[in-house]
């Protein structure tokens, strides 16, 4: 009796877990006019359904990214590392900047966990393998596939969010390092301005050693520049729109 009520508990939390992951999907992916929702449901779960969580390559969603392709954001793109949350607040309360979560497959998959197992055609939201248990996980891939198609869409002047609290805030490891940074190409893209975050505990500075490497990196005819912003200084513009998107902290 036990062991059946456990089975009918887990049964039901397992279900929950998809339905509520299908219906967040489902009600965020509305806000979005012109697509047909259900139609990128089915395409999303075909990337990873049937398969070993830890075999999803990012092609695996090549046909999702093309369902619901980024729009090209000139002078508006924003990237980050490590500061998701001071970043979000502003682009949440002003209309300045776009990043990957605005556009309709970051903003419906944001904060979610997903999976598949061999042999079912389930969508699983607990027990799925972690950025650190394999590198080909549904969700990491996932986020590796959105990021590169939203790098490719940059253009223009480009703004990026990095941590100054921390010691080396261009980490290579990092998806802005390894996916995004590779794929900013002049001349479509003019300007990369970095906006170094700093609080209190300031961990580093613009003449950081790693953002020379990111300076190296960057495609010759790319502009690079860096500015120091301490974190209640970008709180406060968040909360004062109408002061001028970027001019509030150049
Ligand atoms: O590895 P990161 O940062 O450098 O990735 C951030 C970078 C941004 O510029 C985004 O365009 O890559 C894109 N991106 C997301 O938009 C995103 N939303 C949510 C990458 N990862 C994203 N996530 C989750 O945050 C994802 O599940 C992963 O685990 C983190 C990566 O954040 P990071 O290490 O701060």
């Amino acid at each position: 009796v036990i062991i059946a009520i456990c089975a009918v508990v887990l049964g039901v939390t397992l279900a929950q877990g998809s339905d509520g992951l299908k219906n967040t999907f489902l009600e965020r992916c509305q806000k979005f006019k012109g697509y047909n929702c259900e139609e990128v449901w089915d395409v999303f779960q075909k990337a990873y359904v049937n398969q070993d969580p830890c075999k999803v390559p990012t092609e695996a969603y090549d046909p999702l990214v093309a369902s619901a392709p980024i729009e090209p954001s000139c002078n508006r793109a924003m990237f980050w590392s490590k500061t998701k949350d001071v970043v979000h607040d502003f682009t949440g309360k002003t209309d300045c900047f776009v990043t990957v979560e605005d556009s309709l497959l970051g903003s419906v998959l944001d904060g979610l966990t997903w999976c598949g197992k061999e042999g079912s055609s389930e969508t699983l939201t607990t027990g799925c393998p972690d950025w650190n248990t394999c590198p080909d996980n549904p969700v990491g891939s996932f986020w590796k596939r959105i990021s590169a198609a939203f790098a490719d869409a940059a253009c223009g002047n480009v703004t990026a969010m990095l941590n100054g609290s921390i010691t080396e805030p261009f980490n290579s490891r990092s998806i802005f390092a390894s996916i995004e940074v590779t794929r900013f190409k002049s001349p479509r893209m003019k300007n990369l301005n970095v906006v170094l975050v700093m609080d209190e505990k300031a961990g580093t500075n613009c003449t950081d050693e790693s953002l020379n490497n990111l300076q190296k990196q960057l495609d010759e005819g790319i502009k690079y520049n860096c500015k120091e912003v301490p974190q209640s200084q970008i709180e406060e513009c968040s909360s004062r729109p109408e002061k001028t998107c970027g001019s509030c902290w150049t």
